[in-house]
């Protein structure tokens, strides 16, 4: 232990192994030195931004075992928004001062690449300082495949058509065996991984996400970081890791055991010390609970993700996520627990930074 001791109090980057020795420490040492490189970076900050998701469907071709969120046995409720839904839903959105919309869906060749471009454009057109976070690469690979494009035109034409950003999803965890087990046919780890270099090579940035707390194991986590920092030592094109917490109601994965807030605050550490060159971590509280994703900004995460405002894919797991978070709560918790709240743009660019008189309970 002391030598991975030795390396986090001189700064050393840390290898798989490391990774391994970094989950067999206390949660208290791994929390400190976690803290420590989350402090160096962004003080107290806590990190959010004011936003809005869309899922235009739930009907999709592929079934993943630990997904609710698509129509089938267990979620007999399938649903298609039209593009003039759509559309309402951003500008009731932009109205109220949202930011961002995060728009990511089932894969359904009725939404193809000529829908998306279609309500990209006419988003970008009404509303030119909406940021549109979109398309999982999963979601890229599917409209590869259905319109026997490479993945460069897809690209292209997202950016042409506004898409400022890309989301992390679709990610799961790379470890073929695994990812086979979970999700096969989606996109496999390689490409997902070769989309967002490509994304990155264009002038733009993403996310990261994996999710962890089903059947993985540690050892699958810290592969799966080590792949994202190997792409972000090429492109430092990623913004935020977001570990996502595994939710368990309504799939096809028989996962009896739930992980337990160590776990999770663990992973969060591991993910700040491996993960070096990404610059923020995301407590996701729709996976985590608002309560520990706050937590976790003293265990490495420096973000909350978003108010978010209608939540479908974890809350169709179980997560308390469906109708978003109020920002007076965001900023009620954050002061509260010592920290300042944030509001950031889509890339982390600061719009606010607020005060205790911003607290309604101080
Ligand atoms: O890829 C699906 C996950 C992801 C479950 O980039 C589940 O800023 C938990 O990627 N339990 C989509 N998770 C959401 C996502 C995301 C969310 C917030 C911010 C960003 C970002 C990205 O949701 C999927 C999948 O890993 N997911 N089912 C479940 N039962």
């Amino acid at each position: 232990m002391m030598s991975i001791i030795n390396k986090l109090e001189k700064h050393e980057r840390l290898s798989y192994e490391d990774g391994l020795k970094l989950y067999e420490l206390d949660l208290f040492t791994l929390g400190h030195f976690a803290d420590l490189r989350r402090k160096s970076l962004w003080g107290k900050k806590v990190y959010f931004n004011i936003n809005r998701h869309i899922n235009p469907t739930n009907i999709c071709k592929d079934i993943c075992k630990f997904c609710a969120f698509s129509a089938n046995r267990k979620n007999p409720n399938p649903y298609k928004y039209t593009k003039q839904e759509v559309l309402k839903i951003a500008e009731n959105a932009c109205n109220r001062g949202i930011k961002e919309v995060h728009i990511v869906s089932a894969h359904n060749k009725e939404y193809d690449l000529y829908w998306y471009i279609d309500i990209f454009k006419e988003i970008k057109a009404r509303f030119p300082n909406l940021h549109i976070k979109a398309l999982t690469a999963a979601e890229v690979h599917f409209l590869s495949t259905l319109h026997n494009a490479s993945y460069d035109e897809i690209l292209d034409k997202m950016i042409e058509s506004g898409v400022d950003s890309m989301p992390g999803g679709g990610a799961e965890i790379f470890n073929e065996k695994v990812r086979s087990y979970i999700c096969k046919g989606k996109v496999d780890s390689k490409n997902w991984l070769k989309i967002h270099e490509l994304w990155h090579k264009k002038g733009k940035f993403s996310n990261a996400t994996m999710l962890f707390g089903h059947v993985e194991e540690r050892k699958d986590r810290i592969d799966h970081m080590l792949r994202l920092r190997d792409i972000q030592d090429k492109t430092g094109g990623f913004n935020a890791f977001i570990p996502l917490v595994y939710q368990r109601d309504n799939n096809y994965l028989k996962v009896d055991k739930f992980l337990g807030s160590q776990e999770i605050l663990k992973t969060v550490a591991v993910s700040r010390l491996i993960l070096d060159n990404i610059p923020h971590i995301k407590a996701y509280w729709a996976t985590a609970t608002l309560n520990l994703a706050m937590v976790a900004q003293e265990f490495g995460a420096d973000d909350l993700d978003g108010t978010i405002e209608k939540e479908a894919i974890q809350s169709a797991g179980g997560a308390k996520s469906a109708d978003g978070q109020d920002l007076k709560d965001f900023l009620d918790i954050i002061i509260t627990s010592g920290f300042t709240p944030v509001q950031r743009d889509s890339l982390y660019n600061e719009l606010k930074i607020y005060g205790e008189s911003d607290c309604a309970v101080c």
